[in-house]
């Protein structure tokens, strides 16, 4: 299988975040991806294909924003990471601001996505990698990977959250749709919902998107990814979440996934983006799921048997000593 990195995606180091009120590190650090490249034994480097495929995702203003927030900060003579403080929940609407704070706030969703000197640098190549892999797939190969960092399931068109600023997983959908790929289906593995994946497509009939995660009545993003969330207008019924409890194991997880992949079948997708991300493992520090690694070759398995060509992107994943042998024990079984 061909996977697909940049070294620039290692320069996106915050230094902490905010979790349940305490400054702790950040959790989704460099050395995750330094252990998936190396369990891997490396990868290619991706290609440039420009901000043409990331704008037909994302909004321009929000595209700039992102580009421009860390060193709007450094001249605001601050300190660290950029990261605000004040939401906009009620009636948000396109105003031209000009703190860096107000900025900061507008375009994000939560705290948990600070933006460090290489931020926009590692966001862009993180993307990049995705379509990379889609090339890939679109040359003829049955599956190509992306490491994907920071990851993007969080991010909308026009905000980013839970560690994600481009959704990756979303603009190679809209890329493989753009190219005449044909039903683009995403399926997203990892321990959180997609929120921002489910947004992008959700009054969209074109995508597919069926999301296995942790219940967010106890979890995080908590606001999206329950079971009633089936799309809206054109798009109704081309949204699948299946929600679970804390502690699920591979018996209960294999049949959300057997749903989920039936789901896809029947919908009649000619290619699927998967987001995996390896934080539905047991140990994994920020999660409550119960999936063992042999677990992940299983996983792999399952998803190669539905028979569609697919771009795996990374998402997340925290149990660092882990992550390599968990991610190479998935690439291995959906390989077989
Ligand atoms: C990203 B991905 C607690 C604050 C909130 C955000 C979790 C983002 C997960 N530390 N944490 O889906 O793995
Ligand atoms: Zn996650």
């Amino acid at each position: 299988m061909r996977l697909f990195h940049h070294p620039l995606q290692s320069e996106h180091a915050p230094e902490r975040e905010l979790h349940n009120g305490d400054w702790v590190p950040f959790a989704e650090c460099p050395e995750r991806f330094a252990q998936i490249l190396a369990a891997c034994g490396g990868a290619e480097v991706a290609s440039d294909h420009g901000a043409g495929p990331i704008l037909s995702v994302h909004d321009a203003g929000y595209v700039r924003f992102l580009e421009q927030a860390h060193g709007e900060w450094v001249a605001a003579g601050r300190k660290g990471d950029a990261i605000g403080y004040t939401f906009p929940v009620v009636r948000r609407r396109p105003l031209e601001f000009d703190r860096i704070d107000a900025k900061l706030g507008a375009w994000s969703m939560d705290a948990s996505t600070p933006i460090a000197s290489g931020t926009w640098n590692a966001a862009y190549w993180s993307a990049q990698g995705a379509l990379s892999a889609l090339d890939a797939v679109a040359a003829g190969e049955r599956r190509a990977f992306a490491l994907c960092r920071p990851p993007g399931h969080h991010a909308g068109a026009d905000y980013m959250g839970g560690y994600c600023y481009l959704n990756n997983a979303a603009i190679a959908a809209r890329a493989a749709g753009d190219r005449g790929m044909g039903r683009v289906a995403i399926l997203d593995v990892d321990y959180h919902h997609g929120n921002g994946t489910q947004d992008i497509f959700y009054a969209s009939p074109d995508v597919f998107f069926a999301s296995i995660h942790a219940d967010p009545v106890t979890d995080y993003p908590f606001y999206w990814g329950h079971a009633d969330e089936r799309g809206e207008g054109e798009g109704e019924g081309s949204t699948l979440n299946l929600p679970l409890p804390r502690g699920t194991d591979w018996t209960a997880y294999a049949q959300a996934l057997d749903a989920a992949l039936g789901a896809i079948g029947e919908w009649g997708a000619d290619m699927l983006v998967l987001s995996f991300g390896a934080d539905t493992f047991a140990g994994d520090p920020i999660s409550s799921f119960a999936l063992q690694t042999d677990d992940f070759a299983r996983m792999g398995e399952r998803i190669a048997q539905a028979g569609l060509p697919t771009v795996i992107v990374m998402e997340g994943g925290y149990a660092v000593d882990d992550l390599g042998t968990n991610v190479a024990t998935f690439l291995d079984g959906i390989s077989r």
